[in-house]
């Protein structure tokens, strides 16, 4: 652990070989919420109906400009599936960002983002932003998760949340570059400033630049509430 991180500040991000800032954010959520969609949507502008479920962890990466800055995102892809967690739970620990996503037309998927985001608590470094993704907006016929639910459970949580839909795209972007764009506010900008990562001015990303529509205060503290309670297992320390 960095002596920043001991001191619960944030870390500067980390500068890659081709002068462009590494960002790593991780798909993670139940089996069949749309990760692996929301991603090749992202990187390539593609869907595809079928199904081929995530074994372990897929890559890539992908090159955008944050506020003039360069930036590579790696994306990594995780497997929602049971039996794959204790294997995608190791790469929680190098995580910058998360893209914690459920189905709107599965409540399960839903029911189980506070069992994510206990993950997310016990083992990703402290100064990590999450975004909450309701995918699949577009089959509102469907619908079992209500947006409002929705906004509600990021605020308690004190991310950004998003409905996005990997089939028309819609917010795709928007949730993709909003969650960069808080990381590049808190990780990059305040320290250049000569901040120390501790004032205001990283929240809210999204919405300034981006447009987004449900945007909320991203670099807040993730708060467990009750289901922090019941949490007895130690903070791993893996970064
Ligand atoms: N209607 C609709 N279907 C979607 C959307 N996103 C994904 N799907 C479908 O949902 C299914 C599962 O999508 P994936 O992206 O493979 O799900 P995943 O979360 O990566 O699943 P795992 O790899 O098993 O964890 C596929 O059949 C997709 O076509 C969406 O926004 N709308
Ligand atoms: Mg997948």
């Amino acid at each position: 652990m960095s002596s920043q991180q001991e001191q619960g500040q944030p870390r500067p991000l980390q500068m890659g070989a081709k002068g462009a800032y590494i960002v790593r954010l991780l798909m993670v959520g139940d089996s069949s919420c749309g990760k692996t969609s929301l991603v090749l949507r992202f990187d390539q502008n593609v869907f595809s109906t079928k199904f081929v479920t995530t074994i372990g962890v897929d890559y890539r990466d992908k090159m955008v400009k944050i506020e003039g800055v360069p930036m590579r995102l790696q994306l990594w892809d995780t497997a929602g599936q049971e039996r794959f967690r204790s294997l995608t739970s190791n790469f929680f620990g190098r995580a910058d960002g998360f893209v914690l996503t459920y189905d709107i037309s599965n409540r399960p998927s839903f029911d189980h983002v506070i069992g994510w985001m206990r993950d997310i608590k016990t083992r990703a470094p402290p100064d990590c932003d999450i975004v909450l993704c309701g995918n699949k907006s577009d089959l509102d016929n469907d619908r079992v998760v209500t947006l409002e639910e929705g906004k509600q459970l990021a605020e308690e949580y004190g991310v950004e949340f998003f409905e996005t839909s990997a089939l028309t795209g819609i917010n795709v972007e928007k949730m993709f570059y909003g969650l960069s764009t808080t990381i590049k506010r808190k990780r990059i900008d305040e320290f250049e400033a000569g901040g120390n990562g501790n004032s205001a001015s990283g929240g809210g990303a999204s919405t300034a630049e981006q447009g987004s529509v449900n945007g909320g205060g991203a670099t807040q503290p993730v708060n467990l509430g009750a289901a922090q309670a019941t949490e007895n297992t130690p903070k791993s320390g893996c970064c």
